[in-house]
């Protein structure tokens, strides 16, 4: 079994996909967190100077989508055939968009732009969460093929960082979505990774 770490900074954010993917597929990993303030220090270390950053058998891999892939890949969650997989990835990709939407107000320092991006957000979250809440009604409560793929994972694992920077539960009014979270999160392994990681608020 070939030895994996995870270096991201002490959030959930970016990272947690790939720790509920890599709880889900049984495999152990090292959950290496870092002080912001060692940032500096850390970044040239990395492949393109962003974290997160997977560590398999000491070879380095950036890019938290690619990472999902790569371990849904081992632990059957790419779909029947390429036409699920390609729905999986396109859903995925929609969700990191509905995610930048969101990322745009939150991180946005000038109060003037700040408020145009939250303009904006306010249009475009809830047609994002309504178009994914028909297609798990669509999808029998999965987001893709009726069954549980890396899209409802990365999707649920997303939801406290969105919720976070939103500053209120984007799916309260999605009851299909809910459906989702409440399978994605009694899954077993995924259920005991929620309660040993550590407590954080995004
Ligand atoms: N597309 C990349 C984005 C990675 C990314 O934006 N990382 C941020 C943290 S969430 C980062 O490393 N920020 C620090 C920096 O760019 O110096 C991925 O999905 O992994």
């Amino acid at each position: 079994m070939p030895s994996y770490k995870l270096t991201y900074f002490p959030v959930k954010a970016l990272g947690e996909p790939i720790r509920f993917l890599l709880s889900y597929a049984n495999i152990d990993f090292v959950d290496d967190r870092f002080d912001k303030e060692d940032w500096p220090k850390i970044k040239p270390s990395t492949p393109y100077g962003q974290v997160p950053v997977l560590e398999v058998d000491g070879k380095k891999i950036h890019q938290s989508t690619a990472i999902c892939r790569y371990i849904a890949k081992k632990c059957g969650l790419t779909g029947k055939d390429d036409w699920e997989a390609l729905e999986i990835d396109a859903t995925v990709d929609t969700v990191h968009d509905l995610r930048a939407k969101i990322a745009a107000h939150h991180y946005e320092s000038d109060a003037k732009a700040k408020a145009e991006k939250l303009k904006a957000a306010k249009e475009l979250v809830p047609f994002y969460v309504q178009r994914l809440d028909e297609q798990a009604k669509k999808n029998g409560g999965y987001l893709v093929g009726g069954k549980l793929s890396w899209a409802d994972i990365v999707f649920v694992a997303l939801l406290d960082y969105l919720n976070f920077m939103s500053g209120h539960d984007i799916i309260e009014k999605a009851a299909n979505l809910k459906v989702i979270r409440d399978k994605v999160m009694s899954e077993p392994k995924i259920k005991a990774w929620v309660a040993k990681r550590p407590k954080t608020d995004m």
